[in-house]
């Protein structure tokens, strides 16, 4: 009797309930009409008289531990049921969700984007090709000279051991592909990243992003390449625009003409985007030289051409006057964040 009235005392303080179905239990087990408590209080009957008085001690207090600890247990489980509800009560369900920060367009596509649209308009369509290019597609089927500058180490990213090889410095390569795959009429836009090893500068970059323009047909012009440029630049930078063609040279148009347009910062008055000479260059361009068409399996007697390529950094610098070239591949939010309204 006195052992058992000592291990149900250990066996109730240890007792542990964390839940309103654990405290179920503890009362069913020890304080219920069938619990421990009263089935011990029954044995009291069997105690010997000398010793009934010490036992009955015993039993009052076993009693009073198995209702204290029960008391105790209930308090715990209030606290730990009023804790998690303040948690909630905190929280006001009807108020309006906080609103998600819109992604911006990168300033490249957005103007890649609208360079795109412009001339799908007149009927271009949009071509891709490798980055990784063979000597063919990059250099000799645009008549480049043997030992012309551009081929050179310095200019070129070739790939290592391997001189046929390199990372493509135009999107003319995909030009050279569409027409060596299509006969004319061909009106192709060829939008890309392309590649020069040059140094790191707030002006230049050895990756950039270009967008060139094929026309091949019959009678091809250079009334139509001047009046497809022309077009275009209204388009793009407002329809008081004025363009003008000065004289260049490329290895794969003849003739080739430099495009600028009056700036539109100052309208020509002069400022320090146009070096206050009042214009800016846009694009190169030229009628597609008859051995580059050749080279291509097109017949520069029945047909001719027009071509153009232009920097989309140059481009998206002017448009919104950034200094730096670099900052196109950062990714500092500071600066992408600004484009947020661009093109969405
Ligand atoms: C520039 C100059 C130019 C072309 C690109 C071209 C393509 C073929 C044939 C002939 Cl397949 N020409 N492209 C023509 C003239 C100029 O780009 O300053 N680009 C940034």
């Amino acid at each position: 009797m006195f052992d058992k009235v000592k291990n149900l005392a250990e066996e109730i303080k240890k007792f542990r309930a964390q839940s309103q179905e654990e405290l179920e239990q503890y009362r069913l087990k020890f304080i219920s009409k069938k619990g421990e408590l009263s089935s011990i209080m029954g044995e009291l009957k069997n105690v010997p008289n000398e010793k009934k008085r010490e036992a009955g001690q015993q039993l009052n207090e076993l009693k009073q531990l198995a209702k204290e600890k029960f008391q105790e247990l209930i308090n715990y489980i209030d606290q730990a049921d009023s804790s998690s509800s303040t948690q909630t009560a905190g929280i006001d369900l009807t108020l309006p969700p906080s609103s998600f920060e819109l992604g911006s367009m990168h300033p490249i596509t957005a103007v890649r984007n609208e360079i795109i649209s412009i001339f799908e308009k007149i009927g271009f369509n949009v071509s891709d090709g490798p980055e990784i290019e063979d000597d063919w597609h990059n250099f000799s089927a645009l008549n480049f000279p043997p030992n012309h500058p551009a081929r050179e180490m310095q200019d070129t990213f070739f790939i290592e051991k391997n001189p046929d090889i390199a990372l493509r410095t135009h999107t003319s390569s995909v030009q050279v592909r569409v027409m060596e795959k299509q006969q004319p009429p061909i009106r192709t836009l060829s939008p890309g990243r392309v590649f020069r090893n040059e140094a790191i500068s707030a002006r230049s970059h050895c990756i950039f992003h270009q967008v060139e323009g094929l026309y091949v047909d019959k009678n091809v012009s250079f009334l139509d390449l001047k009046q497809t440029l022309y077009h275009f630049a209204k388009e793009m930078f407002g329809k008081n625009t004025k363009v003008r063609y000065r004289p260049s040279y490329f290895p794969f148009t003849e003739p080739s003409a430099e495009i600028d347009i009056s700036c539109f910062i100052c309208n020509g008055d002069g400022c320090n985007i146009c070096k206050h000479s009042g214009w800016v260059e846009i694009a190169g361009s030229g009628m597609v030289d008859p051995n580059v068409l050749s080279n291509c399996g097109i017949d520069p007697e029945e047909y001719t051409g027009f071509a153009f390529g232009m920097g989309i950094e140059r481009i998206a610098m002017l448009k919104f006057q950034i200094t730096d070239i670099r900052l196109f591949t950062e990714n500092d939010v500071r600066f992408l964040s600004q484009f947020r309204r661009i093109n969405h």
